[in-house]
């Protein structure tokens, strides 16, 4: 059942550990690329026209902020990540926050991924997916800003993005249009009381790159077995189709500089391979090696 939201309060913002509530309250935590909307999202869910602060500049949340809703859980807006434009200092300070909060939020129920509706997701959407899945962290994915596509548009964007991030489920979702807010308030309460979302138990690699997918196309059986990814060449051009359709934010240009392949982002895939060479162990504990941000 859909949680109604009676009250919401902005009740913390944190730049390390000392600064986290120790009221023991549940926390579901927001991640997603700088500016993609999560801040909308919280103003939308509470119906709130300015809890969270929202931007149409990228990179303007560098601290973690609590929402304490209903005085019964924590919404947890943490700061994006890709944004081109911030200080390596910045970054390294990002890092060390979100390190912080993952391993000291005892209370983490889970992490709903913030993703946006018009363009594929980057590398460090990946990353910060395949980050959380390692960790075995409750996860669901949310593609938003979904009022800038037709519905076929976003419908056919939506295949393209669980193919990209190897996913089988995400929810859609607007600010503008509230389409899926009752999803997902409903998506909320089952977070809280512990349900997984296929897409958190899939555990299926998400793989980028040429060489994956050419990879998948030799092997059949692995297609089959990965419920549908197949790599339809209809997907993709639809994908870029509905991009080229919706001319991107001034903001967007900005955060697209800063997607894939940069050296001091946060999941540079040097960090993430070297970390996956690591002995098992770790895997089980969640929360223990350093996200990023
Ligand atoms: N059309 C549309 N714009 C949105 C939506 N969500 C956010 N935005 C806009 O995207 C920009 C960034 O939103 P914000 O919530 O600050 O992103 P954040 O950096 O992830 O917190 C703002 O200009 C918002 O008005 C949405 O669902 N639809
Ligand atoms: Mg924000």
């Amino acid at each position: 059942m859909a949680i109604k939201v009676t009250s919401a309060l902005f009740s913390a913002c944190v730049t390390s550990k000392d600064g986290l509530p120790d009221d023991g309250l549940p926390i579901i935590a927001l991640v997603g690329r700088s500016n993609v909307g999560k801040s909308s999202l919280i103003n939308t869910i509470t119906n709130r026209k300015e809890l969270a602060r929202t931007s149409s500049l990228p990179g303007k949340t560098l601290t973690i902020n609590f929402y304490n809703i209903n005085e019964s859980f924590y919404i947890v807006d943490l700061p994006g990540y890709g944004y081109a434009k911030a200080s390596k200092v910045t970054r390294q300070r990002i890092q060390a926050m979100m390190n912080e909060f993952f391993g000291e939020s005892k209370n983490l129920k889970g992490v709903i991924q913030i993703l946006d509706a018009r363009h594929k997701p980057s590398a460090l959407d990946r990353q910060m997916f395949e980050w959380l899945r390692d960790q075995k962290m409750n996860y669901l994915a949310v593609i938003t800003k979904t009022d800038k596509l037709s519905n076929q548009q976003a419908l056919k964007m939506r295949k393209v993005i669980l193919k990209e991030m190897g996913l089988d489920f995400a929810l859609m979702f607007s600010s503008k249009s509230l389409s899926g807010k009752e999803d997902f308030l409903d998506a909320l309460e089952k977070i809280l009381s512990g349900f997984q979302f296929k897409s958190a138990a899939a555990g299926k690699p998400a793989r980028s790159g040429d060489k994956a997918r050419s990879r998948n196309r030799r092997d059949g059986k692995d297609k089959k077995e990965q419920g549908g990814r197949s790599a339809k060449s209809g997907q993709k051009t639809e994908g870029k189709k509905a991009d080229n359709q919706n001319k991107p934010d001034k903001s967007d240009k900005q955060e697209t500089a800063a997607q894939p392949g940069k050296k001091e982002g946060p999941n540079s895939g040097k960090r993430r391979r070297r970390r996956s060479r690591k002995p098992s162990g770790a895997k089980n504990e969640p929360r223990s090696d350093k996200p990023k941000a």
